[in-house]
């Protein structure tokens, strides 16, 4: 299987994350991909390609112009106002607030277009972002030109990333970009599986209304976790969407039984749905030691969920998304992909 990969991704790296009241290096930095990197030349998954550069007309089609513009510009705008340090949303419109201006000050466009202030833009976010983005397009390509299969090996992530608000660590959503491609390119209908620990409340939202877009995805409670806000079982998508959009929020705690039950009845669902390709938000933070999540995957069970993922026999692009217990994102992430090979 062979992965996209853009050294690019070096340039975000913010040395600040608002987290437990105080700033710490964030969890999602560029060390995360040398361990995957490292561990798919250990196993020797494939060839390791450096993809073209990103093409934002199809994303164009389900992201916000102004948006885009702001993701640009942004780190710019903020230094030319004066702004000392990294650029952090300090508030966000709230539910007794407005939503339909767009502020003129920088200070409040950031407010505006951020949903989660954890995530800071540095001055080279938007060149990794653009490039995130490319790995995913390539790889995207590489499965709609007749690979079976193909590694987006993404940095920073994309899942939580709605059409026009960035957070979460993610920026541009890689997953819809690449669905929105396969639909583009004459897929009738394509699915998205986000097994992520975290739910991916930009991916949901970009395909709410969507009928020919299905998203399924297994994470922590959102009571209990982030996004918070988004991934209620009840959550199940609007008008020709309706019944598109499918969560399986799980408590704290969760081992491999019931997370596999999960993904067997998603596994199910998309079958069903009719899926022609697939899109799999690979996040590995479900993993036991991971620092930021709840659940208690082991290692061999992420081969275990690509085995089963693989078995659907669909045309598959991964994505790489979130896994932060550093020195085995490598391993949990290559687990999945071998999986999936000896479906
Ligand atoms: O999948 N998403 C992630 O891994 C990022 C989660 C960000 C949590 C930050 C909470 N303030
Ligand atoms: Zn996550």
């Amino acid at each position: 299987m062979q992965t996209f990969f853009s050294e690019d991704h070096r340039y975000h790296f913010p040395q600040a994350e608002l987290s437990g009241g105080q700033f710490v290096t964030p969890y999602e930095r560029p060390s995360r991909v040398e361990f995957v990197l490292s561990r798919l030349k250990e196993r020797g998954l494939g060839d390791i390609v450096a993809p073209p550069g990103a093409d934002l007309k199809p994303a164009r089609r389900i992201l916000d112009e102004g948006f885009l513009r702001f993701l640009e510009t942004a780190w710019d705008e903020w230094k030319a106002a004066g702004m000392k340090g990294e650029v952090i949303a300090a508030g966000m419109p709230t539910r007794r607030q407005r939503h339909d201006r767009i502020p003129r000050n920088i200070d409040g466009k950031v407010e505006y277009y951020c949903h989660a202030s954890e995530t800071a833009i540095t001055q080279g976010t938007w060149r990794a972002a653009l490039s995130s983005l490319a790995s995913a397009q390539a790889a995207q390509r590489a499965v709609a030109g007749g690979a079976r299969a193909a590694f987006g090996l993404c940095r920073p992530p994309g899942h939580h990333a709605t059409s026009d608000q960035y957070g979460g660590y993610c920026f541009l959503n890689n997953a819809a970009v690449a669905a929105e491609m396969f639909r583009l390119d004459g897929a009738a209908r394509v699915a998205v599986l986000d097994i992520d620990f975290h739910h991916g409340n930009g991916t949901q939202d970009i395909f709410w209304r969507r009928g020919d877009v299905l998203f399924a995805s297994i994470h922590g409670d959102p009571l209990d976790s982030y996004p918070y806000f988004a991934g209620f079982a009840d959550e199940t998508g609007e008008g020709e969407g309706e019944g598109c959009t499918l969560n399986v929020p799980l408590p704290p705690g969760t081992g491999y039984g019931p997370w596999s039950a999960a993904l067997d009845d998603l596994i199910a669902r998309i079958r069903d749905f009719g899926a022609e390709a697939l899109v799999v938000s690979l996040g590995v933070d479900a993993y036991k030691d991971d620092p930021i999540s709840f659940f208690r995957l082991d290692s061999p069970d992420f081969t275990d969920a690509g085995r089963r993922i693989g078995r659907m026999g669909l045309p598959t692009v991964f994505l790489m998304e979130g896994g932060y217990a550093i020195e085995q994102v490598g391993v949990n992430t290559v687990n999945v992909l071998e999986g999936f090979l000896d479906a």
